[in-house]
């Protein structure tokens, strides 16, 4: 037999060291320097004119969605502009006028890209029209549209098993992209839809299910005007979901207190000048945070049931500082927590979690008497082994206090992709849903399969083990969002066909199977027209509001499509047009796909109309105090166990994070102005005693390394930098860490893989 044909591609890049330059870390988020940054990018990426224009029209009731993340935008956004630097900054990057296109890829090969970085792919431009790597080839080369369809559905037919395909979601995604992709993935008979939330906020979702019996968070954006105290947990909105600090300046100013839970003491919960009002241009900063506890990694638990056990010591006294009236009503398990919390020794809890024995009775005393309390948080708490635990031992705080449920407290999970929760909703998932089946039998007029697919981590498996021949990606950039890079790049290759669905170009158009296919399509920001008439599209945001969104830029050629429709096509070439779903009209006239989503999605109604303006709000059963599909009809509080780490002297709990600079994997600079980072992405955060014990000065390089299950992986070639951060902790940039993360280490029930919390030694170069 012939050897197997391997192309020779990098899965890092070039490792080399830039100019790295450290400065004081910047203590004052946004202002006037964040508006400076964001026009500063999309002026150099887009020109004036078009920047001017697109910006004016973000998150405005008949503009276009940030692409960036999830957080809602105000009943009455802003006039001088409802966006913040980092939305600014995602619509530079898709709207750029730089281009990818066949003469660039016929003077360079896979093999020569793969040794850029990602910094460097990504500046490359927008892909421009549809490419194919031929088997035994190393360059991609044009492909027309009908051929490419074709191709697919040919090579969909060579399976042997529905089961064989893999039909991978990113979170950026239209409703009506992400429905007719899960329904034809369900209609060519395979539940195999892995999507980025099983990277994110699985652990979320789990959690809430089991307690509160919804999967999404319960508050609305108005809730955190008025709360009484804001935890921000395991979350850093000043780089991630910056326009949130201004929903907390206004809590703020109503009187309310901000908790922050986190080892690092991050630059957006310091302080915070609201570019949206003029005092943000001219007053003092405000600052944020009141308490913050720097948490140990992955120590939540411990913490928390120290606040717990301290609080129910006090209404031991009087009965007045958990809400009794609601725990009869509501809740099942009071008994059984409060017997649990008295087997743990507070001295070891104190130990464990690494904050302060001041700072503990400070947030005990000024949780004591509030009820209006909301908890958000986001990557800190789910990426762990025991993120599922994390979450719900939050969710008893709240319970206790009677904040669920009522205005101005609840869960608050900060959702990542800006649709990732629409997605979801519209059928993204691997697992079964009885309910969403029934009623595509009844109004698509198929039978879906009914066997449990696919999530991220078993996607990878699969393909690794040769059982997945075929993975197609709706945007993202699986092989370097996944864990264990190395793996995963193997099992990327296992395929016999690979598709990507995107804009740019990224790693995961490198690193491909024996035949590869990348197929452009439209930015948020773009116009999308068919027949003479401006389409739009819908997204769900963070907190459950369905809201239209419409392009206004011209798009960056006529020759790519839109994602619904290039499904349809797909869809209508599998079935040679024959199949109960009207595909290709689909595809030309969203309207119809809204009606179908209308049909077949519960809490989705007249999304057509309601969608208008500021969008409606989805059903939410916590808010409704309706807990009937849950154990005796009642939200549950949880018993937790305590995570187990046993650190060796020479060992740490490394978190993987975000810079200032970065949409995950897409990398916008190389500074992170808010830890003091200019022009460099390998460097790791550790603490100067941690440093001083190990022999390690500031700028020493290391390798890091991780063991698990007798395998070796290093990342190497970082930079130590003194950090303020608990001892035994480190962290550092992701995606270059994820070579670190072991592909069958992930949260219990989840199945989330425990990037913020990999032990690993360091090695001095
Ligand atoms: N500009 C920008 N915006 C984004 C993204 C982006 O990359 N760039 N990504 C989007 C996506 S998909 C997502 S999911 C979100 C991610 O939003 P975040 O979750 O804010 O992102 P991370 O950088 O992963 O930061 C995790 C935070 O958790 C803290 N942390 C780590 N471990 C622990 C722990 O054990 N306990 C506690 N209490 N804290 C801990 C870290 O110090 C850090 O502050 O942002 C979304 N928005
Ligand atoms: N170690 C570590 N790993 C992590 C995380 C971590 O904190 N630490 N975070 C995890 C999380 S929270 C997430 S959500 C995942 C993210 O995983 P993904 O969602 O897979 O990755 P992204 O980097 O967001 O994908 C970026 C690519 O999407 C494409 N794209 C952009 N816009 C569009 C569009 O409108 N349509 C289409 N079709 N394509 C588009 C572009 O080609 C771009 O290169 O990563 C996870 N991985
Ligand atoms: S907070 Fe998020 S959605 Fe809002 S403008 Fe900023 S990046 Fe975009
Ligand atoms: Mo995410």
């Amino acid at each position: 037999m012939a050897a197997k044909f391997r192309r020779k591609v990098s899965i890092t890049g070039n490792q080399d060291f830039l100019d790295l330059k450290l400065k004081e870390p910047v203590r004052i988020a946004a202002g006037a320097l964040g508006v400076k940054e964001a026009l500063r990018h999309s002026f150099k990426e887009m020109g004036v004119a078009r920047s001017m224009k697109a910006l004016s029209s973000m998150n405005q009731h008949d503009g276009f969605s940030c692409p960036s993340c999830a957080w809602p935008d105000p009943e009455n956004p802003s006039k001088i502009g409802e966006y913040c630097e980092n939305g600014a900054k995602a619509l530079a990057d898709e709207a750029t006028t730089a281009q990818v296109d066949a003469t660039f890829f016929k003077r360079h090969s896979v093999e020569e890209l793969s040794q850029l970085t990602d910094y460097e792919l990504n500046k490359l431009g927008r892909i421009v029209a549809p490419f194919v790597l031929r088997e035994g080839s190393i360059h991609y080369e044009p492909i027309a549209w009908t051929e490419a369809y074709a191709l697919i559905a040919a090579e969909l037919k060579k399976l042997e098993s529905p089961n064989e395909a893999i039909f991978y979601t990113s979170g950026r995604s239209s409703n009506e992209a992400a429905f007719l992709y899960g329904m034809f993935a369900r209609a060519f008979g395979t539940n195999n839809m892995p999507d980025c939330s099983n990277m994110c906020h699985e652990s979320s979702g789990v959690a809430l299910s089991e307690t509160l019996g919804i999967g999404k968070g319960s508050v609305k954006l108005e809730d955190l005007y008025e709360a009484e105290v804001v935890i921000v947990a395991g979350q850093n909105p000043g780089t991630n979901h910056p326009r949130m600090l201004s929903a907390l300046a206004k809590c703020k100013e109503n009187g309310g207190k901000v908790i922050s839970i986190n080892p690092l003491e991050e630059s957006g919960l310091v302080n915070f000048k609201n570019p949206q009002h003029l005092k943000g241009w001219v007053g003092p900063p405000q600052s944020i945070a009141d308490i913050h506890l720097p948490v140990k990694i992955n120590q939540d638990i411990a913490l928390i049931k120290l606040i717990l056990i301290k609080l129910a010591a006090l209404d031991s006294i009087k009965n007045d500082i958990f809400d009794h009236e609601f725990l009869k009503t509501y809740v099942a398990g009071y008994q059984n927590l409060l017997d649990n919390l008295k087997t743990f020794d507070e001295k070891l809890l104190l130990a464990q979690c690494g904050v302060s024995k001041e700072k503990i009775e400070e947030t005990v005393t000024l949780l004591a008497k509030k009820s209006k309390i909301v908890v958000c948080w986001a990557m800190g708490l789910t990426q762990h082994k025991n993120g599922v635990a994390n979450i719900r031992e939050y969710v008893n705080l709240l319970l206790l206090k009677g904040a669920i449920g009522k205005p101005n407290a609840g869960t608050c999970p900060v959702r990542g992709h800006s649709n990732v929760q629409g997605d979801r909703s519209v059928g993204i998932m691997h697992f079964v849903n009885e309910t969403l089946n029934k009623n595509i039998e009844q109004f698509l007029g198929f039978v879906p399969p009914k066997q449990e697919g696919y999530d991220t981590v078993a996607a990878m498996k699969a393909m690794h083990d040769g059982a997945a021949k075929f993975f197609m990606c709706l945007g993202g950039n699986f092989l370097m969002a996944a864990s264990d890079t190395t793996y995963t790049a193997e099992a990327i290759q296992n395929c016999d066909f690979t598709v990507q669905i995107s804009t740019k170009l990224n790693r995961s158009h490198l690193v491909t199977g024996k035949i590869a296919l990348i197929l452009p399509t439209y930015g948020r920001s773009e116009k999308d027209i068919k027949n003479g008439k401006l389409r739009n599209i819908t997204i769900e945001n963070s907190m459950g509001q369905v809201r239209q969104s419409r392009g206004l830029l011209q798009p960056i050629t006529d020759a790519i499509r839109s994602e619904p429709e290039m499904i349809a096509a797909i869809a209508d070439t599998y079935f040679e047009g024959k199949h109960s779903m009207n595909w290709k009209a689909m595809g030309e006239n969203y309207e119809l796909i809204r009606q179908k989503i209308d049909q077949v999605i519960s809490g989705f109604s007249n999304t057509e109309h309601r969608s208008k303006g500021a969008g409606y709000y989805l059903p939410n059963n916590v808010r409704e105090l309706d807990f009937s599909k849950l154990p005796e009809g009642k939200a549950q509080l949880t018993i937790n166990t305590m995570p187990e780490h046993h650190l060796e002297k020479d060992e740490y709990l490394l978190m993987t994070m975000r810079s200032h600079d970065q949409f995950n994997t897409t990398i916008y600079g190389l500074d992170d102005r808010y830890r003091g980072i200019y022009n460099e992405r390998r460097v790791l955060f550790m603490n100067q005693k941690d440093m001083h014990e190990a022999g390690l000065a500031a700028q020493d390089v290391v390798a890091i390394r991780s063991e698990y299950d007798g395998i070796l992986r290093t990342a190497p070639r970082f930079k130590v930098i003194p950090y303020a951060i608990p001892q035994s902790n480190l962290a550092a940039y992701f995606p270059e860490t994820n070579v670190l993360v072991p592909f069958n280490h992930f949260a219990d029930k989840s199945n989330t893989p425990i990037s913020k919390s990999i032990k690993v030694k360091l090695v001095k170069m």
